[in-house]
């Protein structure tokens, strides 16, 4: 063991708020000790992170979650990466699609719910939600919770009082995503602001949802942009209860498509120093799964990552076959998160 590893396991002095006594966490995290752990030789931080998430959860549980796109495409902001902004519609050749009724998602969700999955996760190409659509949005999420699944959004910014009434028609969790470093953010998106993505993620904790937040990687960004964004997260008043880490999903027609590609063992080691600093969050292993080897999604297992996201499509990119995934967890001894 190095002594960076012993001076940087999660300290255990503070107790985070609504979890059971003496966890522990911390949120004061600085670059230089987060880049310290990324650089440790790789089965060192493996066994560190490892040996954090066996103290916090089932190693060997899987948590399932699946994705539907209940509005694509026509979205105003534009995020280098994503195939749903109107900017890039043209070259990536995605036609805007109108807000899915309600009875179509719940369809899915019932499909889903029969899969294995336990969290369903609507997502919305919207840079905020109007409040007329929260209608149809609430009816989805009870219809979720009655078929008893875990509900998911992902609608973009929010204001409190919508927060409030996604938390009052039982929403579990929010997704919003920091995405990357605030550095960074600038060079990605040019329509909204960091500081917005926080203020969004403040406005869902007030309203006592869980909130899921985590980024992408393999943008062109730095090892410190990563360690920032993950500093971002770890360092909010409360640790998100869940953080995707998605590998980009290179989208031709987008600006970001023929980035150099990250080495998938940067994103075994995101996902080990994510354990670290956030030891009782799920961490998704999220996009870009799809092109990693199984060697590679044993290691971030093994990292500390405890969460898929399940089923054949993402939002509009591809993920792989559910059968792959339960045969892949049944040959490592895993299992879905029952
Ligand atoms: N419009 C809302 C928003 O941006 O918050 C919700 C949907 S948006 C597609 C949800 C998240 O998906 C983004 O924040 C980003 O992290 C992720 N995402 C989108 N396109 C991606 C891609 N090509 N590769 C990896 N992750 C992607
Ligand atoms: C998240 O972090 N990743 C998901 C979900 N939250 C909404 C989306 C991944 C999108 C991948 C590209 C696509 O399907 O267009
Ligand atoms: Fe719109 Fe979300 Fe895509 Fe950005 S990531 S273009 S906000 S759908």
């Amino acid at each position: 063991m190095t002594a960076d590893a012993t001076i940087h396991t999660p300290s255990h002095t503070q107790t985070h708020a609504g979890m059971p006594g003496a966890t522990g966490l911390r949120h004061d995290w600085q670059q230089a000790e987060v880049l310290a752990l990324f650089d440790m030789p790789l089965m060192d931080l493996l066994f560190e992170a490892q040996t954090v998430h066996r103290r916090f959860h089932d190693q060997n549980a899987v948590q399932l979650s699946q994705l539907l796109s209940i509005k694509t495409g026509g979205c105003a902001e534009d995020c280098g990466y994503c195939a749903q902004s109107a900017k890039y519609a043209d070259a990536v050749g995605l036609k805007a699609e109108k807000l899915m009724d309600v009875e179509t998602v719940l369809a899915d969700a019932r499909k889903a719910k029969a899969g294995g999955a336990s969290r369903y996760c609507m997502g919305a190409a919207w840079t905020r939600p109007k409040d007329r659509d929260l209608d149809a949005i609430v009816d989805m999420v009870k219809g979720v919770k009655a078929e008893g699944l875990e509900a998911c959004m992902t609608l973009g910014m929010l204001e409190p009082h919508q927060a409030e009434r996604l938390a009052e028609a039982g929403l579990d969790y929010y997704n919003h995503n920091v995405d990357t470093s605030e550095r960074y953010y600038k060079e990605i998106i040019t329509t909204r602001t960091y500081e917005e993505r926080i203020e969004t993620l403040a406005h869902v904790r007030a309203a006592g949802i869980n909130v899921c937040s985590g980024g992408i990687i393999g943008m062109g960004e730095t090892r410190e942009d990563r360690a920032d964004m993950l500093i971002t997260l770890a360092n909010l008043p409360e640790h998100p209860g869940s953080v995707p880490i998605n590998m980009l999903t290179q989208i031709k027609g987008t600006p970001l498509y023929g980035v150099d590609k990250l080495d998938h063992f940067e994103f075994v080691r995101t996902c080990a120093v994510a354990r670290m600093m956030m030891p009782l969050a799920q961490v998704r292993l999220s996009a870009g799964r799809e092109e990693m080897d199984e060697g590679i999604q044993a290691l971030c297992f093994m990292a500390g990552a405890n969460s898929i996201f399940y089923g054949e499509k993402l939002l509009t990119a591809s993920n792989p076959e559910e059968n792959k995934d339960l045969q892949l967890l049944d040959r490592l001894g895993m299992y879905p998160e029952r």
